[in-house]
């Protein structure tokens, strides 16, 4: 048997420039001096799309010749950023088509600038899958995303009046080039409805769900490619359309606009996503999304990419099904539905599959951000799963009455269903107790999760928990991100740390060569210089790269504690404005600050606020002389993300100790150079170990001490009454100085630090101000604070998700790499 050929095409200039006229012409239907920027981008990422797709197919190929173990990783979120730049980068295009495109007179910088990016996450989490898949499709693993396809991703963040106001994120308005729509393929979803009971052809009784409604879901393919010719993986996202029901509605009922009234209301399923990304509000469309994509994706995972005759009772062979949060953990009771009702098993056979198949992994320790599903909600859109969810629940209860016959009180602890404030089933203990592991995302995460949230099933399962340490992937956010630090850690090291960052480690002995911190130290100015000029063109901020560039960026969290570097701020200020301080003595510092804060969270928006307040006050004060000032880009997003981090010389990570998981922003700001003013906290911990104390500015209450304090009671008006500073800087704010002289603005935020304040910022206050000082002290000696910026970047590699995918693979996973066929 011949398998038939797969097109490639030329990798040259010539070759280059005739693919992109063609598609130019015959996709666009334009000649080049009609061409908008828009056209021209199209095209530019069609072609460069084409020659990855040769890998793309034999990818698929191999993949179904050879029915290896893949891993399907399940995330409501998939934070991409931009594609174009690393499409050119993993297919080795890049200086073809820089001069294939100069000598058409085209600027590549100019369609650079015009792909808006897929904006299809909040934060940390969405990112994290992009990496992990970036990471799996480089390291050659076998491996599929499934997710949703939102209409709107996060929203625009714009500032009125330093107030943040949302605007839609119609990303798709001009179309995007780098999905493949598969309508033809799309597959059916239930809602609502009753579960019946019936007699089997055997006579059996048994209950099947007959769904009220349903949507389809249309599959919408993305390229996933790995670095230097490696696999080209799929990212697979569904977009929910009308069923056919839909359409006779408006043929039978001849209420037109009430049959396309309920197309839309199917539709409106992936329209737009969740801005939330804590405090989860248990709102119907939500679960609506979650069961959507995950009904959609394991429907295509048995009936699609297994081969028609599989054996089901070999699923844990062939898949992995990673649950990224709790978000996708109604796929526990759906592959059980399906095994027992529509693949007709036995209770026991189906629960010992499915049991097998999936991985939890937890990204929070706030109990607020826990997800949990009043069963009312529940029982009322996915009735026989919520029937699924307390057999489930029953078995297993029954099994921790064998083991703790006395101890009702911890049986009862440990229930699916939460029983207060109202019934609801507890996602995190559902996938816990479905799961062959539970991992957190950092040493001291998985630690507390094991000690704190999920303790009780840590002690009945001690083997079941595990660690993998967050990573991000090295291409998009140093190679990608910081060409110029790229090219010198090549030139010093060679390029094979793209893909074994470990190699890193070769950098450090650069850290006291005199000649590599000289060069090391012109690219980052050039690299502020570059920020600069972004942030002028878009958002008509000035910044001085001659400047410490203090960097922020995250979204808006009380927890993370954006008010404390504020508080910091405020601090200076009052201190020279009162002429405690002297100007000249102040190191000139850039305060960057880039955060979204969720819609409907009221304290985070009025910081927000705050934070504007306070720069535009210090921004215009003459008496700074321009040393101290505040930048505020709105929008903070992926694409900003990648050039504001390799600008950085202070990474602030200062959550209060034990409330942040991981982070991860926390890695690409040590990656690219800078240093890191941070509690011990997430993995701040693991940076410092690795980087060193002395190269690391750390402060701050430890979690076990925030225990105690809580413990005690914690009362924030105490540090008010007796450290002048912080009470000069909360007075200056309560007295209406930064906002015009208008003392209610930002009361609430003032009398919440003092009378509540959760995450002890007035705690932390002085040793944070402390610190602060040590940073000064240390960037006052240029040269040694080069030394440590090197050493940074030299012991980073641990934080490649390259790594993270082997921990995955290794602990949790035991998938194996499967290069594609040549
Ligand atoms: C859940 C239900 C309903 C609506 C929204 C949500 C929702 C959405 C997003 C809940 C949480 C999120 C996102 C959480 C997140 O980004 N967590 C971060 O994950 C990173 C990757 O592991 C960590 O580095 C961060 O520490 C953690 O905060």
């Amino acid at each position: 048997e011949t398998t038939p050929p797969i097109a490639t095409r030329e990798h040259t200039v010539e070759g280059f420039v005739r693919e992109f006229l063609r598609e130019l012409n015959f996709g666009q239907g334009v000649d080049l001096t009609r061409a908008s920027v828009n056209d021209k981008y199209l095209a530019m990422a069609r072609t460069v799309r084409h020659y990855l797709m040769t890998r793309w197919l034999s990818t698929l190929r191999s993949q179904a010749k050879l029915q290896a173990k893949s891993v399907a990783y399940l995330s409501a979120e998939f934070l991409l950023g931009r594609q174009l730049d690393n499409a050119l980068l993993a297919s080795g295009l890049e200086d073809i088509v820089k001069e294939g495109l100069a000598s058409l007179g085209i600027d590549l910088e100019e369609l650079r600038q015009a792909e808006i990016e897929p904006g299809l996450g909040n934060g940390g989490l969405g990112r994290l899958a992009a990496c992990f898949i970036d990471s799996l499709a480089t390291m050659n693993v076998p491996s599929i995303g499934y997710g949703i396809r939102y209409e709107y991703g996060i929203f625009k963040q714009t500032f009125v009046d330093g107030w943040q106001v949302e605007k839609p994120d119609d990303w798709l308005r001009l179309g995007s080039p780098w999905e493949f729509p598969h309508p033809e393929a799309a597959v059916k979803v239930g809602f609502g409805g009753h579960v019946e009971q019936y007699q089997d052809d055997d006579g059996v009784v048994k209950r099947r769900w007959v769904p009220g409604w349903s949507v389809l879901g249309v599959p919408y393919n993305y390229m996933v490619p790995g670095y230097d010719a490696g696999r080209v993986n799929t990212l697979r996202l569904w977009s929910a359309r009308a069923t056919r029901a839909f359409d006779l509605e408006i043929f039978n009922s001849g209420d037109y606009a009430e049959a396309v009234r309920a197309q839309t209301f199917a539709e409106n399923i992936s329209k737009v996503l969740y801005p939330e990304d804590s405090t989860p509000q248990g709102k119907e469309l939500r679960l609506q999304q979650q069961y959507f994509f995950v009904a959609c994706s394991i429907k295509d995972f048995v009936d699609q990419v297994l081969p028609a005759d599989f054996d089901l009772h070999k699923l844990p062979d062939r898949i992995v099904f990673q649950l990224n949060d709790t978000h996708p953990v109604i796929a526990v009771p759906e592959l059980m539905r399906v095994l027992v009702d529509e693949k007709g098993w036995e209770w026991d056979e189906a629960w010992a599959v499915t049991k097998q198949c999936f991985a939890y992994t937890c990204h929070t320790l706030l109990p607020e951000a826990l997800e949990v599903w009043p069963v009312e909600l529940l029982g009322r859109l996915l009735p026989r799963h919520l029937e699924i969810i307390y057999r489930i629940n029953d078995e297993f209860l029954a099994e921790l009455r064998v083991a703790y016959p006395n101890d009702e009180l911890r049986v009862r602890r440990m229930s699916i269903i939460a029983e207060y404030p109202v019934r609801a089933v507890r996602m995190a203990y559902l996938a816990t107790v479905a799961g062959t592991k539970v991992n957190g995302v950092a040493e001291l995460h998985s630690q507390l999760l094991r000690d704190k949230v999920l303790d009780d099933f840590a002690a009945y399962w001690p083997d079941k928990f595990t660690n993998v340490t967050n990573g991000v992937t090295p291409r998009r956010f140093v190679k990608l991100s910081n060409p110029g630090l790229s090219g010198l850690i090549t030139e010093a090291i060679g390029d094979g740390w793209v893909t074994d960052l470990d190699q890193l480690k070769g950098l450090e002995p650069l850290a006291d060569d005199a000649e590599f911190r000289r060069r090391f130290r012109e690219i980052k100015y050039a690299n502020k210089q570059r920020l600069a000029g972004v942030l002028a063109e878009r958002d008509n901020i000035v910044v001085n790269p001659d400047t410490l560039f203090d960097v922020m960026v995250k979204r808006l969290h009380e927890y993370k504690r954006q008010t404390l570097k504020l508080l910091h701020i405020v601090s200076l200020y009052e201190k020279i404005t009162t002429g405690e301080l002297a100007i000249g003595d102040v190191t000139p510092r850039t305060f960057a600050f880039g955060a979204k804060a969720a819609p409907g969270y009221v304290m985070a928006k009025q910081i927000i606020g705050l934070i504007n307040a306070v720069g535009r006050t210090i921004n215009d004060d003459p008496a700074l002389e321009g040393r101290l000032r505040v930048a505020f880009p709105a929008n903070y997003n992926v694409t900003l993300a990648e050039t504001l981090i390799p600008a950085a010389d202070l990474s602030e990570q200062i959550s209060l100790a034990g409330k942040e998981a991981s982070g991860t922003g926390n890695m690409k700001f040590m990656l690219n150079g800078a240093l890191t003013i941070g509690t011990d906290d997430g993995a701040n911990v693991e940076i410092r170990q690795l980087v060193g104390d002395e190269n690391f500015f750390l402060f701050g209450l430890t979690e076990p001490q925030v225990a105690e304090v809580v413990e005690r009671g914690y009362h924030p008006s105490a540090y008010y009454e007796t450290n002048l500073d912080l009470r000069n800087a909360l007075d200056l704010i309560a007295s209406g100085a930064f906002s015009g002289g208008d003392r209610a603005v930002f009361e609430p935020i003032v009398s919440n630090l003092l009378n509540e304040d959760r995450f002890l910022a007035l705690a932390d206050f002085q040793a944070y101000v402390d610190a602060q000082a040590r940073v000064d002290a240390a960037y006052a000696d240029t040269d040694d604070w080069t030394r440590r910026a090197v050493l940074n970047v030299a012991r980073g590699g641990f934080f490649s998700s390259d790594r993270s995918m082997r921990d995955y693979i290794e602990r949790i996973w035991h998938t194996y790499p499967v290069a594609p066929e040549a």
